[in-house]
């Protein structure tokens, strides 16, 4: 793989230099590469995305009309909303475009346009007029900037204009080598964006509010957009205007050369995303080298494509370390882009399957530092979450006091919820907190962040569970998502309360404290009306034996005790596992569960359930029924969700971990008969390398910062090893 992209790179340069377009054409097939022969048309399905975590772009590769529609994670409309009227709770919004013009007309040839997840760099390259065009554009991290550089090898060959136009109507100042606007949101959140042009030969100036260029022989153009907001509850979510740290990033990105900002992108992003390598068989060349659009027909159609796979594994990867990094905002909806003021559902956070599955990925497949900006953003929403919490009749105690908050179906960045209450969407979250201790081990973060955030989930559980007249306990008034009544004991509530109790209890095991409440919480675990096989040995969705075997509904939600959660396995409780399975596959793969992030579900269900041939399945069924041809999940226009958990899924079909010991090749399909993944994460601080041939392990290293004992599952057979040191 590695041989075949030096290859290729050494063709991109030649073909520029030499400016032939047979050789632009004649580029090799490369891993971890999406392309096109033709400049996107439409925003969500052909356009290519960048972002640094909080800023983000998507890039058109328009050849006279370039376009970079761009993003900043928090730019949103709304407020604070404690009785969770959805329009109060605003939307995420467009920030606005960069377009470059190309002066005069012409044929264009050797065109491509590509989006390299290794360097995370999109590279746009034609003929036209016997002048090749190369332009390049990251989303850099380090220096806070949208940098493109345009070059034809050629000299005086660029000419055209620059225009900066914001999404909300603003007026674009143009003075000298730069472009700006600003603007404040109805909810007072203030915005600005600005553009400075670096040119190398011929002249730049000032025309109509935008830049001409005449002449020059290079440009790099910088973007810089930031807004006033602040994730921070007692300031009101408001910090300093925008404008002075806009202008110091486009001067601090001007002193720099291009080179010094795109080694020092490449190397950040590389940090994270060269962590995990996974090859699952070869592709022909001929079919690596198609474009990902005629590529992506050649699969529906039924052709093997092993490295389309792993691509649609690393764009996960790619995709969460664009979109979230600390300091910023977590992944929503649409991740960090969205072109749109009214998007689909606002572009929010979901609470009932969405925002979690962007998350399924970060663990087991080494992006642990990508969770955090999900709970810097819970701890942020604490408080006016727990002042509408207060405020519903429905949460009411005897007492008269309300412990503990409750999520709605949707939230946005400033306390604002919206749709039907999704009451047990806080033990979800806590599911996370929970997990990034479970894979890291850092006690300092379970003590201070997860653990007392956990707690007061429980407390609120404590108080809200009903008691039957036969002593068990459940969620009153829940709701399977989207599905069925409003009714007592659902499943997908009882489950996850189950899971917030087992992990309060481990949390307070691990911490050494609270023994009293431990021993009551896992008490009332206990008592917590558990799954049902119902009379078509399903597992049940509601207490009443109701499951229609006919029902396509997208949602899983009553299987969440196999994945994410793990109540039911087939180890340690084979009958419900049994009975999960006839559920799942009561399912069906038509009508409404031909959902982008349906099939990552499944896809992670069949993994735990050990059908390794299911699980691939499903992610031949994502990438047949519910991408997009720049892969994106399709769920109109465009959701990330999937996208993001596929990759934890198909993790979960060569690494699981969550039973106790280190389970290898879990759920291999007959797909993938060789193969080998480095660095995937286990619980427990660990790191897992496999290589395997003909369906078996043939060797495997497990790693943690120091020495120290494991239980390993390969093949049936469990032993206890020393892991090595990293
Ligand atoms: C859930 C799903 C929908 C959609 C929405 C954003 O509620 O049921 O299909 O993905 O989230």
């Amino acid at each position: 793989m590695s041989v075949r992209r030096c290859l290729v790179l050494a063709g991109f340069c030649a073909c520029v230099f030499a400016g032939s377009a047979a050789s632009i054409a004649a580029e090799d097939a490369r891993a971890d590469v999406i392309w096109f022969a033709s400049p996107a048309k439409n925003w969500s399905a052909e356009a290519l995305p960048l972002g640094n975590g909080r800023l983000g772009c998507m890039v058109f590769g328009g050849v006279e009309r370039e376009r970079i529609q761009f993003n900043e994670d928090s730019l949103w409309t709304g407020d604070e909303n404690p009785s969770g009227v959805y329009e109060r709770m605003g939307a995420y919004q467009n920030f606005g475009d960069l377009f470059l013009m190309l002066d005069g007309e012409g044929p264009v040839e050797g065109y491509r346009r590509e989006l390299d997840l290794a360097t995370a760099t999109a590279r746009t390259v034609f003929l036209r007029r016997g002048v090749v065009h190369r332009r390049e554009v990251f989303a850099s991290r380090p220096d806070e900037v949208i940098v493109l550089r345009w070059t034809t090898g050629g000299t005086g060959t660029i000419s055209g204009t620059v225009e900066l136009k914001g999404a909300h109507g603003e007026r674009t100042t143009a003075e000298g080598a730069s472009l700006s606007f600003k603007g404040a949101l109805p909810n007072g959140i203030e915005y600005e964006a600005a553009a400075r042009v670096v040119a190398r030969g011929g002249a730049v100036r000032v025309e109509n509010g935008t830049l001409r260029l005449e002449g020059c022989d290079e440009v790099v153009l910088l973007l810089a957009a930031a807004t006033s907001y602040a994730m921070d509850h007692a300031k009101g979510y408001r910090g300093a205007p925008p404008g002075d740290r806009v202008r110091a990033q486009i001067e601090k990105g001007a002193a720099a050369s291009f080179d010094e900002l795109r080694a020092r992108h490449v190397d950040d992003h590389r940090r994270l995303f060269d962590r995990v390598a996974l090859t699952v068989g070869e592709t022909p060349d001929a079919v690596c080298a198609l474009p990902t659009d005629t590529r992506l027909a050649a699969y529906r159609a039924g052709g093997a494509d092993p490295e389309l796979e792993t691509l649609l594994f690393q764009y996960g990867r790619y995709l969460l370390i664009a979109c979230s990094r600390r300091p910023g905002l977590p992944a929503n909806l649409q991740g960090l882009w969205n072109d749109s003021n009214t998007p689909p559902w606002s572009s929010d956070y979901h609470t009932n399957i969405n925002v979690q599955m962007n998350y399924w990925g970060a663990e087991v497949a080494n992006l642990s530092e990508c969770h955090l900006p999900f709970f810097d953003l819970i701890r942020s929403q604490l408080e006016p979450w727990r002042k509408a919490t207060a405020a519903e009749k429905e949460f009411a105690t005897a007492s008269g006091r309300v412990r503990g908050w409750a999520l709605r179906t949707s939230h946005n960045i400033t306390g604002g919820m919206g749709w039907n209450w999704d009451k047990s969407a806080n033990a979800w979250y806590c599911l996370h907190l929970w997990e990034h201790y479970a894979f890291g081990g850092d006690k300092e973060f379970l003590a201070n962040t997860a653990y007392p955030i956990i707690k007061e989930v429980c407390e609120f559980w404590e108080d809200q569970l009903k008691t039957l007249p036969d002593g068990r306990v459940v969620v009153p008034k829940g709701w399977s998502p989207e599905h069925g009544p409003f009714e007592d004991g659902v499943s997908y509530n009882q489950q996850i309360v189950w899971d917030l109790f087992t992990n309060y209890v481990q949390a307070s095991e691990a911490l050494g404290v609270d023994a009293g409440d431990r021993a009551r919480i896992a008490a009332l675990r206990d008592r917590l009306v558990g799954p049902k096989i119902g009379r078509w040995g399903q597992l049940q969705e509601w207490m009443a034996d109701r499951d229609d075997p006919k029902d396509e509904h997208r949602h899983t939600s009553h299987l969440f005790a196999v994945y994410p959660g793990r109540q039911i396995s087939a180890a340690k409780t084979p009958d419900l596992a049994k009975a999960a399975a006839v559920s799942l596959e009561a399912r069906g793969t038509s009508g409404d569960s031909r959902r982008e992030w349906a099939w990552t579900w499944r896809c992670a269900l069949w993994a735990r359930l050990g059908e390794g041939d299911r699980a691939y399945a499903m992610v031949r069924n994502l990438l047949t029924y519910n991408v997009l041809p720049n892969l994106l999940g399709n769920h109109p226009p465009m959701q990330m969700d999937g996208n993001f958990g596929i990759t934890g899924a198909i993790a979960e079909m060569l690494v699981q971990s969550h039973a106790g010991e280190i389970h290898l090749l879990p759920a291999l399909p007959k797909a993938w008969p060789n193969g080998r993944v480095k660095g995937l994460r286990a619980r427990g601080g660990f790191t897992v390398d496999i290589e395997w041939k003909d369906g078996k392990a043939a060797s495997y290293r497990i790693a943690a910062p120091q020495s120290r004992a494991v239980t390993v599952r390969v093949h049936g057979e469990v032993k206890t090893i020393e892991a090595a040191a990293e």
